[in-house]
């Protein structure tokens, strides 16, 4: 089966092109987009740890290794088409336009943090496993109900692939041929289980046989193998060819969570010989002569100001309303619940 499902690169570990089909196709315009969102992810999820180790953050699931994962696939969407991501998808929700501020709010509990900004179709990011697969395809399937060109896309890890939901979306979406693509970051890890001892399939993208579909198996850590990958699936789902699933196959380079410590589970040399996506991305754009360094310089002052602006403005962000937490978990607020509320308020004025 692995070798049904060989991995798919445009460029290699040293950053040279391996597929000269994309030599027209690959111009100075898309390689400093796709390495700017990169830096830019980066940068935001660097300052997420610093921001959760002196207590000014919550607990944060960091996404470095997987940027090109992130970045690649989330250019490769259209404004209007529609993005369930998980709690490590934060890269790909800022590339498609989520702000940052509220992307900072979010990892504080604040239900700011899950409001997208108007026009921007974006799921607040699922933390319960999988459970986003099936509201994927119900959303790909209201656009192609009204006739649509519109899309969407469910990120996902390869410990999601164990779960029912995983299944049920495929399946649904596969029956009812709506336009969504599964997106699959395999990072080897479900927190501490190793990938082999969650399944007995070689890769996650020969899954797509049972529910006949495309399988794309791409490297991950490979930009434009993932750009131009997704944009192929996503013109299959508007042309009205149905789902795909791809697997990219990439590594999380830090602990599940600020509250894991992967020493415990992962071999330290594990890992090693990966090249990270964005030393890849600036190894190609050296080789191409797409490398830039006072562009560099520039983006990376860009970047920084932008995140500092944004945790200031998460900072100095309003108190929360001691009423949300009552008031958004059921669409018609039971008695207790009500009475609960009712009760707490007039302790809060009694104070
Ligand atoms: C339904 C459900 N079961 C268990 C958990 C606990 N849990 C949180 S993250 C995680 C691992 C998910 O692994 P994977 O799908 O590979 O995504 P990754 O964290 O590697 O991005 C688990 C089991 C959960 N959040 N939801
Ligand atoms: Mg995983």
């Amino acid at each position: 089966m692995e070798q049904n499902y060989p991995i798919k690169r445009i460029i290699d570990d040293k950053g040279i092109l391996v597929d000269a089909s994309y030599e027209q196709t690959i111009n100075e315009e898309l390689v400093k987009d796709l390495y700017y969102n990169m830096l830019r992810i980066r940068t935001y999820d660097r300052k997420s740890i610093n921001l959760q180790r002196q207590g000014r953050l919550g607990t944060y699931a960091p996404f470095e290794g997987q940027e090109a994962a992130q970045v690649g696939s989330a250019l490769a969407l259209e404004e209007n088409d529609w993005v369930f991501p998980t709690y490590r998808d934060h890269g790909a929700t800022l590339t498609f336009g989520k702000s940052m501020t509220r992307t900072f709010l979010y990892w504080n509990g604040r239900v700011e943090g899950c409001v997208p900004p108007e026009g921007r179709n974006i799921f607040p990011p699922a933390v319960p496993i999988a459970t986003q697969l099936p509201h994927a395809a119900g959303a790909a399937w209201a656009e192609k109900l009204r006739g649509t060109k519109n899309a969407s896309i469910a990120y996902f890890g390869d410990g999601a692939t164990s779960e029912g939901d995983f299944h049920e979306g495929l399946n649904f979406a596969s029956v009812f041929k709506v336009p969504v693509v599964f997106f699959n970051q395999n990072n080897g890890y479900a927190i501490s289980v190793p990938m082999e001892k969650q399944m007995n399939s070689k890769t996650i993208a020969q899954k797509s046989v049972a529910y006949g579909m495309p399988g794309i198996r791409i490297d991950g850590n490979d930009c434009l193998a993932v750009y131009f990958e997704t944009k192929k699936a996503f013109d299959r789902a508007r042309n009205g060819d149905g789902p795909t699933l791809i697997e990219a196959v990439t590594w999380r380079k830090g602990a599940h969570t600020t509250a894991d410590d992967p020493s415990k589970y992962r071999p330290a040399e594990q890992g090693q010989h990966i090249v990270d996506p964005m030393e890849r991305m600036e190894l190609f754009m050296k080789n191409y002569g797409y490398w830039d360094e006072q562009w560099i310089e520039e983006i990376k002052e860009k970047t920084m100001n932008e995140v500092e602006a944004a945790v200031e403005e998460m900072e100095n962000y309003p108190a929360p309303n001691v009423e949300d937490v009552f008031d958004h978990v059921y669409a018609v607020m039971p008695k207790q619940l009500a009475e609960q509320k009712e009760s707490y308020l007039a302790h809060l004025e009694r104070r």
